[in-house]
């Protein structure tokens, strides 16, 4: 009956997907724009990578644009990603260029699945893996399990290397600091906090912050900010970007040797 086969059709592919994600180079924790241009890179370059993003719509903070206003802001630096995921954009002044969120979101989703990463919504990383002083994979359980408070065990699954892109929390750098009595490679050993806002320093500084803060653990994009303690930038969008194509070469430098 085609009732059945529909669903035996979602369950046998969906299992298959997620058995063969079961060990990995890379796990993405977050599905915001830097999260996303990693995963980009990272599929394109050969490596398993699957990115676990809590909400049902991955994407993070770039659908809104800023206060709801559906439009971002990219400058020219970050020209060359815009062109890779192929979207459309205006020239706004000197510098500057603006784009539809909605087509930019989503073509980076696109993009980043058709290349070859995986994306699991609903899933929130609740913890990492933590051996021999490394951090080797990550900690999921459904975000409705979690919501509900229901008593109920994660899953594993490991990986070479984990990327924290959850955004202004740093949820994953937080949680490693937290539960291990380790310090991260930050001035305070710990996650400092984002600062105030600054365009030009926080787009600078987001970029440079980009990198392995503890063995195992990298971060990007506002998760990067705020563990070095370093300004937000609002709705302009090509530091997050760049921070995700800079996560992605460092990864894929360290994996290919
Ligand atoms: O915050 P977010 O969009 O990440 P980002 O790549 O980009 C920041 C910008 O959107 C914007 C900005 C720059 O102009 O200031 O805010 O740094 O997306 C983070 C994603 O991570 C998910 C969350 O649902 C969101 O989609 N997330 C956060 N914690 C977890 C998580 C977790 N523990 N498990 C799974 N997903």
């Amino acid at each position: 009956m085609i009732e059945t086969r529909v669903s035996r059709g979602i369950v046998s592919t969906y299992m298959d997907k997620l058995q063969r994600n079961l060990e990995l180079d890379v796990a993405i924790v977050g599905g915001g724009p830097s999260g996303i241009v990693a995963a980009y890179y990272l599929a394109k370059a050969g490596l398993k990578v699957a990115q676990f993003d809590r909400k049902l719509a991955p994407g993070g903070g770039m659908w809104g644009g800023a206060m709801m206003f559906n439009q971002i802001v990219i400058q020219e630096e970050a020209m060359d990603i815009v062109c890779d995921f192929h979207i459309n954009y205006q020239p706004l002044d000197e510098g500057l260029y603006t784009m539809d969120s909605v087509e930019s979101t989503s073509a980076l989703l696109y993009h980043a699945v058709h290349a070859g990463a995986t994306i699991f919504n609903c899933y929130s990383v609740e913890d990492v893996i933590f051996k021999d002083n490394k951090v080797s994979g990550v900690v999921v359980n459904w975000t409705p399990v979690l919501r509900e408070g229901l008593h109920v065990d994660p899953l594993n699954i490991l990986a070479k290397v984990v990327v924290d892109g959850t955004g202004h929390d740093s949820e994953i750098a937080a949680t490693v600091a937290r539960k291990n009595g380790i310090r991260l490679a930050t001035e305070t050993g710990g996650v400092i906090g984002e600062r105030s806002l600054d365009v030009v320093a926080g787009e600078d500084e987001v970029v440079k912050g980009t990198k392995e803060i503890y063995p195992g653990l990298y971060v990007c994009g506002m998760a990067a900010s705020a563990v070095s303690g370093t300004p937000r930038m609002g709705p302009i969008f090509g530091g997050m970007l760049m921070s995700g194509k800079k996560v992605a070469n460092e990864i894929i430098a360290r994996l290919a040797r």
